[in-house]
């Protein structure tokens, strides 16, 4: 048996290793501005740079509770984007330096957020041991290469992302770090090669356990769902699918599930071998991004001829997030997680016996609070990013929830999963032509949403994304709108003289969420203005990005008569996107846009635009168009 040592390393600490709504998420390489009067971008590595990663590491072990160290069994794995392969290997030395028992690792370190978190939960190790926690390699979304983004995050036992007691420890220690323990001398796993590689320490036997990245995800899917019912509606000629992995780590599952064992065709697959920098693409699966998807199911503007698929999805790098779509049809994820929570009991047999509650994230749409109340359901409206969700369902208070950001999922496990959204979808889909298949016509995804909207209203809803501003700047604009919240009759003149058919704001203030469970209090999760109407604007600052900050603006609008649910979503909400945001970010043009009044004139409704300057590099995302596109 290979014997390796432990190496103690000095080192330094390095600034801004705060973990994000979701991690630690940075360029794996990237440029800097040297300032020493000449002004020229340099080549640095972020990630890359020696140490970074290491004292990341080292910090999150040293905020873990020593038994979830010495002796434990850990999980190192992600979405395969560049430097992966390289940081399971750093990562498996510095655990064995640090008194782990075992690695695990999914085959060529693949596993999806999701998975990994189904094998924290759920697999047992040959010799009978269980997971304590894992490292994820992903920066989720981001796009990934040597010039985009890597990104790790710690989730804990409950297969749940850190709580932010943990977080705050690792980033406390980031800051005052001097040392970390590396085995220096053991030898590169072959992680290409299912198997155990198993090695002696200071402190005992080591072992690295390869595994299959597929097995324990697919057989939890087969508990939940009626696989039976889903390979019958997949089998039945007039229902077309399409799934589309943009090059993340979805497509090793998407070929395991939809192909061997529900019997779709292997065409149906777009973009399922996963690759180190998404083929050049943006892993993000909304209407802007998944673009083949889009034209596939005839959205795009440049769609092709042929008849689109029933029902097409989508996920982004590390297969938590799904995008769903009908056949011309685009569901926003707010309605989504409504409509599965509506139907989960009937269609989806994991449920069969009733949902414990329900939740969202304080942005997502109130679609899903109507139907709780419908349903007499359990309510919680949690911040933005998985992690709040994870305690309500540790405690059974909650079984299905999601977010805006196109993440659904349920207490099956501890993060959001785009595969079981698409699988939810397809048991409800399924359920809803079960006498039907060799009918004429099939129940569609618009008929579900249809349906939905005329029995629980619609809620008209969009979100503006404004990225790569000046954080200082984007930091003046919040502390702008907190102010303006000091008084809400100015405010509502202000908002009449611009627009006379936009209701008034009943209250404002900062989210602020004090769990039920635990009683730890999280504030400023998000600028609110709430209408008497039950409109709503929320704006935040995004906690994923790696530069800058982009401040997320969200706009939503109850209609509860079913005549009127039909109407272009940015048409409805104009006069409210109108009237307060821009008026509150035009007082912010000059620092936000150097004079351009850009703003006013795109944000006025039209769609996919992105508009370019010197400071600002804003998008008006295609999120949560309830359309046909023509
Ligand atoms: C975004 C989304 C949030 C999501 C987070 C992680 O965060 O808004 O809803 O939980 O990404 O998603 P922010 O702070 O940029 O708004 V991902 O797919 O890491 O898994
Ligand atoms: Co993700």
């Amino acid at each position: 048996m290979v014997m390796f040592t432990v190496t103690r390393k000095e080192t330094v600490p390095f600034d801004g290793q705060k973990p994000g709504t979701s991690g630690l998420r940075k360029k794996a390489t990237g440029f800097r501005l040297d300032d020493g009067g000449l002004h020229i971008d340099l080549p640095v590595s972020v990630f890359k740079q020696p140490n970074y990663l290491h004292n990341f590491v080292q910090s999150t072990f040293n905020a873990l509770p020593a038994d979830k160290v010495k002796g434990a069994t850990v999980v190192v794995s992600g979405d395969g984007r560049y430097f992966s392969k390289d940081a399971v290997q750093i990562i498996i030395k510095m655990a064995a330096a640090n008194g782990v028992r075992r690695v695990w690792v999914g085959q060529d370190s693949l596993l999806s957020t999701p998975a990994v978190s189904a094998v924290i939960r759920e697999r047992i190790g040959a010799d009978g041991s269980k997971a304590t926690g894992a490292f994820i390699l992903t920066a989720s979304h981001n796009p990934g290469g040597p010039h985009e983004d890597f990104g790790i995050k710690y989730n804990m036992e409950n297969g749940g992302p850190a709580p932010e007691i943990i977080t705050d420890k690792i980033y406390a220690n980031t800051r005052i770090l001097k040392e970390y323990f590396i085995a220096e001398d053991l030898p590169d796993v072959d992680i290409s090669v299912i198997g155990l590689s198993s090695f002696s320490g200071p402190e005992g036997p080591f072992g690295v356990d390869v595994f299959d990245s597929t097995t324990d995800y697919v057989k939890l899917m087969k508990s939940i769902f009626d696989f039976g019912s889903i390979q019958k509606l997949l089998s039945c000629p007039k229902f077309t699918f399409c799934y589309d992995a943009l090059h993340g780590v979805a497509g090793i599952y998407a070929k395991r599930i939809f192909v061997e064992e529900l019997g779709a065709n292997q065409s149906s697959l777009l973009n399922c071998t996963p690759k180190e920098d998404f083929g050049g693409g943006h892993p993000d699966p909304n209407l802007t991004y998944a673009k083949e998807l889009v034209a596939r199911m005839g959205l795009g503007k440049s769609s092709s001829q042929n008849e689109p698929p029933e029902f097409g999805a989508a996920a982004d790098g590390d297969a938590d997030r799904n995008m769903i779509l009908g056949k011309r049809f685009f569901v926003t994820p707010s309605d989504s997680v409504a409509i599965i929570a509506a139907n989960a009991v009937e269609a989806i047999p994991y449920f069969a016996s009733g949902l414990k509650g329900v939740a969202r994230s304080m942005p997502t749409s109130a679609a899903l609070d109507v139907v709780a109340k419908k349903l007499n359901l359990k309510f919680f409206e949690v911040p933005t990013g998985w992690k709040f969700f994870g305690n309500l369902m540790d405690a059974g208070l909650c079984s299905i929830c999601g977010e805006e950001s196109f993440g659904t999922g349920s207490d099956h496990i501890r993060e959001k999963d785009g595969i079981w959204a698409v699988l939810a979808w397809l048991s409800i889909l399924a359920f809803k032509n079960k006498d039907n298949l060799k009918e004429q016509k099939l129940v569609t995804v618009e008929d579900i949403v249809l349906g939905h909207w005329a029995t629980y209203g619609r809620h008209y809803y969009t979100r503006y994304d404004y990225e790569n501003v000046d954080a200082g700047a984007a930091k003046e604009l919040m502390a702008h709108l907190v102010n303006l919240q000091s008084s809400l009759p100015n405010l509502n003149k202000l908002i009449k003289e611009i627009r006379s058919d936009v209701s008034e704001v009943a209250q404002a203030d900062e989210f602020e969420y004090k769990d039920p469970v635990d009683g730890s209090v999280s504030k400023h999760q998000g600028i609110r203005y709430l209408f008497v109407d039950g409109s709503r604007l929320v704006f935040r600052l995004s906690g994923t990005g790696s530069e800058g900050a982009t401040i997320r603006v969200y706009i939503e609008q109850y209609e509860k008569d079913s005549s009127k649910t039909g109407r272009d979503s940015q048409e409805a909400l104009a006069p409210l996107a109108r009237s307060f945001c821009l008026y509150a970010i035009l007082q912010f043009s000059k620092i936000l846009l150097q004079g351009h009044d850009t703003m006013l004139s795109a944000a006025g409704g039209s769609r996919d635009k992105t508009i370019k300057d010197e400071r600002i590099h804003w998008t008006i995302c295609s999120y949560c168009h309830n359309m046909k596109q023509n």
